[in-house]
């Protein structure tokens, strides 16, 4: 069976999950999540670098135990110690830890105390008023979590955009593999770049649909074909994704593109415009009675309905059309675009590489700058710094940048903004830096008023630059804090902070709405990394993705500017 680096990540976090509830070594379950997110985020197929022979303990996280345990995975496709875990505990205890806001500490106290084993088990137990008590909880919080189990309830599957990404591409190429194959492209959410899909929607031309059928098929990642037609056929991958794949000829595709793109409330306006033209639109071509008048490409169907091209992100159906008709689409800001990075980590915390490295890896990625902002002393798991440490970081930026040409480290932190709005480290040490980012890593359930004075209470810190995460939310894991993001938004434009759009694939914080709040306000985005590794920096293009989800152009957005003109914007909040 063929493993993907996110087979390998999941089953890694779920290891680290049991163990977490199994109440294991804090380490050890440190060293399985690092891996999963190392391996979650590594560009290469971890199967082609072991066919190449290469060693796996040089990747950032990766002991011999880790390696082995790799090992045994691509090559009989699952994990004794996975198995062992998963035998000593209920079977449904991993789905508990799908529903939001239940981390491994959570339903390791219902477990032990209520005995809550299954997601109904959870409904009841919260319904009936029994978690409110238990040390920890407290009304709010089972409040929440009924919410949670209900919405869960209704909520089919969804993957992560970066996810889906790994098991898109390799299907992609096998597709191209075929002789019978002239364009092969993902379209669906996919293309629209959501931060997740419910399943992926392929779209291939050809004159010889049943061969591509045939091939499609007999493709070894598949788990179950549903139907298959002589021009479509609908698939489940082991990994549990839906696949969908439409066959259409060539003088179809760019009709076929669009219909399959999406969204569906985006064809139904451009439908109507086109009823009224006296058109119609199918994914087959634009028509006037019987005759095709466009629909080889997609710029041909938006010309033939009277509008220029509308790129996938925006359409949603949300003024896409509006601003479209008058001239007004935004220049979508793209990944070339960027010049820097404001978030990232080193080895001094929880990162997994040195300064060096991680400056070499932004040169590589085009960029003239990179922020290292490592986490404040408050953060013990992540090693946090204290003012003596981040200062000793200081001097040995100085040095590598005596030493580097064509980069430019500047000195930040991720400071914490704690529970009354004040910054984990004195003023003293934060006036020493280029940037102040502040994040909120704690007390996610303050009510909305507390956690919005809190933000707002930060971000007047003289030295403070830029709001981390803005929403703290983390995908399928953990609802955003309660916090008025227009207050927070004017509060920014007031002080002339700004807001991150952090693109790891987990949180894509700032939401795509907000992005566009942003915008109206003045508020200029940072798109950043956070990258804790070398490999992470590739994650830029998810926040990319999201950002032009939100119609920002490259003036919108902060990091887009030149050294030179980045420092004279963040100095006027010092
Ligand atoms: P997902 O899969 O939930 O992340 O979202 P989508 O947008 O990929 O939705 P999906 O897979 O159900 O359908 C793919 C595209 O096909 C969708 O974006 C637009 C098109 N489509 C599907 N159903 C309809 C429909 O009833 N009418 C129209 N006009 N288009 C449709
Ligand atoms: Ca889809
Ligand atoms: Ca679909």
């Amino acid at each position: 069976m063929p493993v993907h680096n996110a087979d390998i990540a999941a089953i890694f976090e779920e290891i680290a999950d049991l163990l977490e509830i199994e109440a294991a070594n804090r380490f050890r379950i440190l060293a399985y999540r690092k891996a999963a997110r190392i391996l979650s985020e590594l560009p290469q197929d971890v199967r082609a670098l072991l066919k190449q022979g290469f060693d796996l303990t040089q990747l950032p996280g990766i002991g011999e135990d880790l390696a082995s345990k790799i090992i045994e995975i691509v090559s009989t496709g699952s994990c004794s110690l996975l198995q062992r875990l998963r035998s000593e505990l209920p079977p449904a205890i991993t789905e508990l830890l799908h529903v939001p806001g239940l981390g491994p500490k959570r339903v390791k106290a219902l477990y032990h105390h209520l005995d809550v084993q299954t997601v109904e088990q959870l409904h009841r137990a919260a319904r009936d008023g029994c978690i409110r008590n238990l040390p920890g909880f407290g009304e709010k919080t089972e409040l929440n979590i009924l919410k949670a189990v209900e919405a869960h309830a209704s909520q089919s599957r969804r993957f992560k955009l970066a996810t889906a990404a790994q098991y898109a591409e390799s299907l992609v190429a096998y597709l191209q593999k075929s002789p019978n194959i002239n364009h092969v492209v993902v379209a669906g959410s996919f293309r629209r770049m959501r931060e997740t899909v419910g399943d992926l929607d392929i779209l291939a031309t050809s004159s010889a649909p049943d061969a591509v059928m045939q091939h499609f098929t007999a493709y070894d990642e598949i788990a179950e074909v549903f139907a298959t037609g002589s021009t479509r056929a609908t698939v489940t991958l082991k990994c549990g994704l839906q696949v969908d794949l439409r066959v259409v000829d060539d003088t179809s595709y760019g009709a076929a593109l669009h219909y399959f793109t999406g969204s569906k409330a985006h064809n139904i306006a451009i439908r109507r415009i086109a009823q009224k033209l006296g058109l119609k639109v199918s994914e087959y071509g634009v028509f006037r009675a019987d005759k095709s008048i466009a629909g080889e490409t997609e710029e041909s169907v938006y010309r033939a309905v009277g509008l220029p091209y509308i790129s996938p992100e925006l359409r949603e159906d949300r003024g896409e059309i509006e601003a479209a008709r008058a001239g007004r689409l935004p220049k979508l800001v793209e990944m070339a675009d960027l010049k820097g990075d404001l978030h990232a980590h080193t080895k001094a915390t929880d990162g997994h590489d040195s300064l060096r490295d991680m400056a070499l890896a932004a040169q590589k990625m085009g960029f003239e700058y990179l922020a290292i902002t490592e986490h404040s002393r408050r953060l013990t798991i992540a090693h946090g710094l204290d003012p003596e440490r981040l200062l000793r970081q200081c001097d040995e930026i100085d040095r590598l940048n005596s030493e580097l040409s064509g980069i430019t480290l500047l000195k930040g932190i991720e400071v914490d903004i704690l529970e009354d709005g004040s910054l984990d480290l004195p003023d003293k040490v934060l006036g020493r830096l280029d940037l102040v980012v502040g994040a909120v890593h704690s007390k996610f359930d303050l009510s909305r008023i507390k956690q919005t004075e809190r933000i707002i209470r930060a971000m007047e810190h003289p030295h403070f630059t830029l709001l981390a995460h803005p929403t703290g939310r983390l995908l399928e894991k953990r609802a955003p804090y309660d916090a008025d993001m227009l207050g927070i938004l004017r509060q920014a434009k007031n002080r002339g902070c700004f807001l991150e759009l952090n693109a790891h694939p987990e949180r894509l914080d700032l939401l795509d709405t907000y992005c566009q709040m942003a915008k109206e306000e003045g508020v200029l985005i940072s798109i950043n990394s956070d990258a804790h590794s070398c490999y992470e920096f590739s994650n830029l293009r998810y926040g990319v993705g999201q950002a032009r989800r939100g119609w920002l152009e490259k003036e919108d957005v902060l990091n887009t500017r030149t050294l030179v003109e980045l420092r004279t914007l963040i100095k006027s909040t010092m």
